[in-house]
């Protein structure tokens, strides 16, 4: 069965980076793309123009006065959104909007049957809080995503699949306590990698308790190692019987990576992406939405994402 599976690329998305000096640069779109285009995959795939979120669809996820402080920083174009990492630019409010945009115009068009699977390559911003930025991440896509397939279209089963080397603490305490987001994430543990959450022992709070799953994996593992902890959340996604499968697919996983020590190579990612297919073709008629997240060795990040995009193409 060939699949419909869009590709969101264009000038706009890829203003969201932070300059030549940072692991986050603007550089990483186009590796991507050329990969895409010197595979073929590029002619496969449907090109979706990137668009901008409108303000009251961010705040379904983040609170109104953050959203207003990132404009103000954004007009100013100068200083930190965050302790360090994350600095402001010119114009960084469109740009983290046009990750928003392009992450909730998949969502939507998923649902409504428009195309079956999407990918985002700038999306996956795990880490922003409902009420700050962090690490990277501006405004949270997966958390907006994750608050409109809830309280806009009624969700009650929705998996959320993170495999970047930094635990996904954005997305994990935002929905800690909600019961409908069942979120698996495995990544390198927190002995020297940012932001150091994500232990096994978090599982949910409450209600929500037995609905996450925390697999942290130590320094230097493998795909080997990927793939045995793999099984367990395969098992849980199976007991989630999922509606809607968000995967954030960081590359910085890799071998080779400037900035975490997990060692994978590309076929974890692939490995992922085809298992994660299958799950949701068994339980949501094929409806996944993936999200690129981290990745800064550019022919590490162009092997995995297009990986991926193969992956969704079946
Ligand atoms: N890991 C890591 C890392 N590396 C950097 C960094 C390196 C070079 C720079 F020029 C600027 C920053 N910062 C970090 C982490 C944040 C990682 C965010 C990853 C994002 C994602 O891939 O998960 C998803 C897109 N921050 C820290 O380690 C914090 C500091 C402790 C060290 C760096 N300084 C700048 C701030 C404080
Ligand atoms: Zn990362």
């Amino acid at each position: 069965m060939s699949r419909q599976v869009a590709v969101y690329v264009g000038d706009s998305l890829k203003r969201y980076g932070f300059g030549p000096g940072h692991p986050l640069n603007q550089q990483r779109l186009g590796a991507f793309w050329q990969a895409m285009q010197r595979s073929g995959f590029d002619q496969q795939v449907i090109v979706c123009e990137p668009v901008q979120a409108e303000q009251q669809i961010i705040e379904r996820f983040h609170e109104h006065d953050y959203v207003e402080r990132v404009k103000a920083q954004s007009r100013l174009g100068s200083g930190f959104l965050d302790y360090g990492d994350t600095p402001a630019f010119p114009g960084i409010y469109e740009a983290a909007a046009t990750v928003v945009g392009c992450a909730v115009d998949a969502t939507e068009k998923i649902l409504a049957g428009t195309y079956q699977r999407a990918f985002v390559p700038i999306g996956g911003l795990h880490h922003a809080r409902r009420d700050t930025a962090a690490g990277f991440c501006v405004f949270n896509d997966c958390g907006v995503v994750i608050e409109t397939l809830l309280k806009h279209h009624q969700l009650t089963r929705i998996a959320y699949v993170d495999i970047d080397a930094h635990h996904g603490d954005g997305v994990f305490y935002a929905f800690e306590a909600e019961p409908a987001l069942y979120f698996a994430d495995v990544h390198e543990d927190g002995r020297y990698l940012y932001p150091g959450t994500g232990s096994a022992a978090e599982i949910g709070q409450g209600i929500a308790k037995g609905t996450k799953l925390n697999i942290p994996l130590p320094p230097y593992a493998k795909n080997e190692d990927f793939k045995q902890v793999w099984n367990f959340v395969e098992n849980f996604i199976v007991q989630a019987e999922p509606e809607f499968i968000i995967f954030q697919c960081g590359a910085d996983s890799l071998a080779g990576d400037p900035i975490t020590h997990l060692k994978y190579t590309f076929e974890a990612h692939a490995h992922a992406a085809q298992r994660l297919c299958a799950l949701a073709d068994r339980y949501c008629a094929g409806k996944i939405l993936g999200l690129g997240g981290g990745g800064y060795n550019p022919e590490n990040l162009a092997t995995a994402w297009t990986a991926v995009v193969a992956a969704f193409l079946g």
